[in-house]
């Protein structure tokens, strides 16, 4: 075999995850960005009882208890936010939009907090400073000026449980349900999926059941990156001997070895843990079929040596299994065998695993609903936990891993486009005014929208909307041909400069910031992924006195824009325990909200199928029949691969850290194509090559010229690349009809070699 060649910042990494190499880049993190004094004592506050929700990751805590949950990429995104470095209105001067346009995303947000508000004057090219009264009452002119439904209002997960529930008081007292979120890029198909199979959105296990779990099946997430305090619960499973099952395209390392920073002898000794007992590498979009084969292979078992299948619990509990197991038995091997990557003993070894385990959890990210048919690949996990009564029992249950550390708290309080008619009602009889009932756009819909010129005007609340969807070369030119964007933003992104006829750019506090309204501080409440509700509480001093909070920027903006509203906006703004109040009134599962929060570690929302209640119009839970063994649609052609856009070590969505993915052996730069060898070779390619990359679509072309391919431990047929870079191959409306969201993890692409001149 030739020797492989060396390619500038690519090499093999040989250790665990974890362990001193996420000391060292946590030191890296903090010294780069703060005052080394400072952020000990800020990074000990951290999802402490009193202290700040750390704005990293939606992984609950155990009680919020008070010992130091070290954390590497909490510790990275608390840091960003507490960065010593400030872009100021004199920057802003002397550097025009369309020059600041060619920064990578990197340079742009590193540049630090913003200061001031904004607005972006077209006769200098420049952002400039803004009153923020005038700015408001601007607005106000302008929305009075266009049609509700012209009007789109973008909410990204961070946002607190009050500033969300204001802004979309604002926006339907405005006359809108135009609500893009973030989520509908993200765990849309959870909340699509799951009220269909169990009649709740939201994933049914707590942290506790993790101690009482037998099995676990990680299927489509890199929790060593993207959710690191799973680390430690996945660690203690292992040490407990607990099978932990992964399906994942992609060899993470977080998923094979991890060295636990809290365990001093681990630390010691340079030791480490295997995670996974078991690594299946499925094809990208290869689950639904591997599901169904791990689904076969137990009824065959059940035919065999029987009691596998827990029939009480599916007679008395649910619907449809009849139709699930004819689908199953007239489903053949060799197509589930093709359709996964993964061989039938593969499906037969996970299948005896969860027939003799008594309590079975699923964890799932990105890697199962960022497809065609997302949505139903949720329900499909469903059926596999229905089986065997794994849903509302202890140490049993589904467990969607949420993205951003408020995502699911958003969508409690309102953020939906499609609300439903029980809370439409409590609002108007609790507010006073009819909010509209139509439903209104999500993320991909409203960037169509404005792509039509339909739309004219844009809101923010946080995020780097046009950067995360799909397809940049539609949606960069749609944003320039609005009337009015508004951002409320910490840092400046891409969306910022895209500036359309008036732009303004808000700053407001972090998570970690003091907030001090009339005199007095204020906390916010967030949800985990659990389904908890805390308080989270800033403590450092501002990055500016010229900061507002997002409930107080909301509040102005409404009150300046409705002059006849029932809200009164300024003084909801002044008391967070007065939005609180009408949050309880008007959404279920905030009884006596404000004690409860004052509680360390506040309460769980309720969750009917926990205690095997089924929401469902039938009251019990649906087996659902998966059409066919295809998460995504089919394309012809022998030489299509599946492109998987993924997240490095170094970033949090659209804002890039800093440029290394040590786990996977990359350092300082980003523009690699992660290829399995086979893939490369039956293309004449050699690790290191430069490669074109084609999405196979019937529209307009879409390339990524001049990337670098790099053998990786990916499974044949699938190939990675990072977003938001890959996002330019990505069609807009390549999408799981069923929730909207767009389908990043199953692009059909084509790879050749670059032309180089
Ligand atoms: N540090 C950090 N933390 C984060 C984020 C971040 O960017 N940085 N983002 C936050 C957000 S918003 C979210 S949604 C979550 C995202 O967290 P994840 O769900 O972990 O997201 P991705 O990095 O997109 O990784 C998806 C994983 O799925 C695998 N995968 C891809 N396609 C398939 C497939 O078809 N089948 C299977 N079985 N696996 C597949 C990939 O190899 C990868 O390991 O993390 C949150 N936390
Ligand atoms: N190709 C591809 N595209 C994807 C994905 C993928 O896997 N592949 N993943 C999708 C997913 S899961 C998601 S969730 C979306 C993410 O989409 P978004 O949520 O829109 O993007 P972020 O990158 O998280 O937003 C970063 C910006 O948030 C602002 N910000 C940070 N903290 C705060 C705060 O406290 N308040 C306010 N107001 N603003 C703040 C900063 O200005 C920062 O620039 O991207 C999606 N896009
Ligand atoms: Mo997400």
């Amino acid at each position: 075999m030739a020797i492989k060649r060396k390619v500038p910042g690519v090499r093999n990494y040989d250790g665990p995850a974890g362990g001193w190499g996420a000391l060292k880049a946590t030191a890296t993190a903090v010294r780069e960005q703060m005052d080394t004094l400072k952020a000990p004592l800020t990074l000990m506050r951290t999802n402490q009882p009193d202290g700040f929700d750390c704005p990293g990751c939606a992984w609950p805590d155990k009680e919020h208890k008070s010992t130091f949950q070290f954390c590497e990429n909490g510790a990275k995104a608390v840091t960003w936010e507490a960065t010593n470095k400030r872009v100021t209105p004199e920057f802003f001067a002397n550097h025009p939009v369309s020059t600041l346009l060619h920064r990578s995303d990197y340079e742009l947000e590193d540049l630090g907090r913003l200061t001031h508000p904004l607005v972006y004057d077209r006769g200098t090219d420049t952002y400039k400073p803004v009153e923020w009264e005038t700015a408001f009452a601007r607005i106000g002119e302008i929305l009075r000026g266009l049609k509700p439904d012209q009007v789109e209002f973008y909410t990204s997960g961070r946002a607190s449980n009050e500033a969300a529930y204001l802004y979309q008081l604002f926006a339907r007292e405005y006359g809108t349900n135009n609500f893009p979120d973030c989520s509908n890029m993200c765990h849309e198909p959870t909340s699509v999926g799951l009220p269909r199979s169990i009649g709740m959105g939201k994933g049914s296990v707590s942290l506790e059941d993790f101690d009482d779990c037998e099995l676990l099946l990680s299927i489509g997430h890199n929790p060593g990156t993207n959710h690191p305090r799973m680390m430690g619960t996945l660690h203690e499973l292992s040490r407990r001997k607990v099978p932990i099952m992964v399906f994942n395209p992609l060899r993470e390392r977080a998923l094979e070895r991890f060295a636990d920073p809290q365990d001093m002898i681990e630390m010691a000794t340079y030791g480490s843990t295997r995670i996974a007992s078991t690594y299946l590498q499925v094809k990208a979009g290869g689950d639904a079929a591997a599901i169904k084969g791990v689904m076969k292979a137990l009824l065959e078992l059940e035919a065999s040596v029987g009691k596998v299948i827990d029939y009480e619990f599916i007679e008395q509990h649910t619907n449809g299994f009849e139709a699930l197991k004819a689908d199953l038995l007239a489903t053949e091997w060799p197509a589930i065998e093709f359709a996964s990557g993964l061989l039938k003993a593969d499906m037969e070894k996970v299948a005896a695993a969860y027939a003799k385990s008594n309590a079975t959890i699923v964890t799932y990210g990105m890697g199962v609903t960022q497809h065609n048919e997302g949505t139903a690949n949720v329900r499909l996990i469903c059926d596999l936990l229905l089986l065997r009564g794994n849903i509302g029992k202890p140490g049993a249950g589904i467990c969607p891993l949420r993205g951003h550390s408020n995502v699911q708290g958003n969508r409690t309080v309102g953020i939906t486009e499609k609300p439903s008619s029980s809370f439409l009602e409590k609002i108007e009889a609790v507010l006073g005014f009819k909010p509209p009932a139509e439903h209104g756009h999500d993320a991909v819909q409203a960037m169509q929208a404005m792509i039509a010129g339909d739309s004219k005007a844009l809101f923010c609340l946080g995020g780097n909307f046009a950067v995360a969807l799909p397809d940049p070369a539609q949606c960069f030119p749609a944003m320039n041909q609005l009337d009015l964007s508004v951002h409320i933003g910490t840092k400046l992104n891409r969306t910022h400069l895209l500036v359309s006829k008036e732009t303004y750019l808000f700053p407001c506090l972090g998570r970690t910031e003091l907030d001090i309204q009339n005199g007095m501080r204020q906390s916010i409440t967030v949800e985990d992924s659990m389904s908890m509700v805390h308080a989270s509480a800033g403590k450092l001093m501002p990055a500016s006195e010229f900061l507002r909070s997002e409930p107080a920027i909301v509040a102005g903006m409404a009150n300046a824009t409705l002059p006849d509203s029932k809200v009164p906006w300024l003084e909801l703004a002044a008391d967070y325990d007065k939005i609180r109040d009408l949050i309880e009134k008007t959404v279920p599962g905030f009884e006596a909200f404000n004690e409860r929060i004052r509680v360390p570690g506040g309460f769980r929302m309720p969750l009917p199928a926990t205690e095997r209640i089924w929401m469902t119009p039938s009251g019990k839970a649906e087996f659902f029949v998966f059409p066919g063994l295809h998460e995504d649609k089919e394309v012809d052609g022998e030489d299509v691969l599946r492109l998987i856009t993924l997240r490095s070590h170094d970033q949090y969505n659209t804002t890039i850290y800093a440029l290394d993915d040590r786990y996977r052996g990359v350092f300082g730069r980003r523009d690699v194509l992660f290829m399995n060898p086979a893939d490369l070779e039956s293309r004449g390619l050699a690790h290191g090559d430069l490669v074109d990359i084609e999405t196979v679509t019937q529209g307009r072309k879409m390339r990524y010229e001049k990337i670098t391919a790099i053998e990786y431990k990916i499974s044949a047929g699938s190939v990675g690349a990072y977003y938001p870079e890959a996002n330019q191959l990505v069609p807009l409306d390549y999408i799981d009809v069923d929730s909207g969201t767009p389908s990043y993890k199953s692009v059909p692409v084509k790879v050749m070699r670059s032309e180089v001149n």
